[in-house]
C-alpha cells in the first residue's frame, strides 16, 4: 500500500484549489498566502495509515537552500496530520518551489538549530509567533534539504 501513487486532495477547499492552481501554473500562480503576499511552497507527503500522497501547501522558510517546514496550523492545539506523514514516511517527500517538486530529506529540529530556525520562520511570516503563543504545544519545525 505504501507504494500508492494515488493523490488524495487536503478536504480543505482553499487548500486544495491553491495547490491546483499552483501545480497547474509551474509555481507562477496562487504562489502567497491569500492577500498577504507572503510566498508558499507545496510539500508532498504519504499518508501515515492511507499511503495515498498528500500535498500540503506551507510558508516558504528558505535559508541556503534549505526549508523549515512549520507545523504551526494556525496555532491548533493539535499537530497538522502532515507532521505524522512526515515521521511515518521521511524517505517520501518532495518540496515545490517553483516549476517542479524536487525529493527531499528531512530533520526535525531541536535546541538551539530549532532557535535558529524559528527566528528564521518568524521573519518569514510574522504569525507563527501569535500561533506559537496560542497554543500549549511546542510547534514542531522540520528541515527540508533538497536530495
Ligand atoms: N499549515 C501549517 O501548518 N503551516 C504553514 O506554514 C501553512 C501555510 C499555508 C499556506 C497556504 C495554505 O493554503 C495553507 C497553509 N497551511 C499551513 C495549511 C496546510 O496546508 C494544511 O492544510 C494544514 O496544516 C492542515 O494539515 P493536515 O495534514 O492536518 O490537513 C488535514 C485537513 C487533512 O488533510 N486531513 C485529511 C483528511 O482526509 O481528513 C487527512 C490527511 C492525511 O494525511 N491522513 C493520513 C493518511 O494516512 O492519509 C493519516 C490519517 C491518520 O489519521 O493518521
Amino acid at each position: 500500500m505504501s507504494e500508492s501513487s494515488e493523490y488524495a486532495p487536503s478536504p480543505w477547499e482553499w487548500v486544495r484549489d491553491q495547490v491546483e492552481e499552483y501545480e497547474a501554473s509551474g509555481g507562477t500562480r496562487a504562489n502567497t498566502l491569500r492577500d498577504t503576499g507572503l510566498p508558499i511552497i507545496v510539500v508532498t507527503t504519504r499518508g501515515a495509515r492511507s499511503g495515498v500522497i498528500r500535498k500540503t501547501p506551507l510558508m516558504r522558510v528558505e535559508h541556503e537552500g534549505e526549508y523549515a517546514l512549520v507545523a504551526s496550523m494556525g496555532g491548533a492545539p493539535k499537530h497538522p496530520v502532515w507532521y505524522f506523514n512526515l515521521l511515518a514516511h521521511p524517505d517520501d517527500v518532495w518540496v515545490q518551489d517553483g516549476p517542479s517538486p524536487f525529493a527531499v530529506s528531512i530533520r526535525e529540529v531541536t535546541g538551539a538549530d530549532k532557535a535558529l530556525w524559528w527566528e528564521r520562520s518568524v521573519v518569514a511570516y510574522p504569525p507563527y509567533a501569535e500561533y506559537q503563543a496560542k497554543t500549549e504545544r511546542q510547534i514542531p519545525v522540520f528541515i527540508a534539504s533538497r536530495r
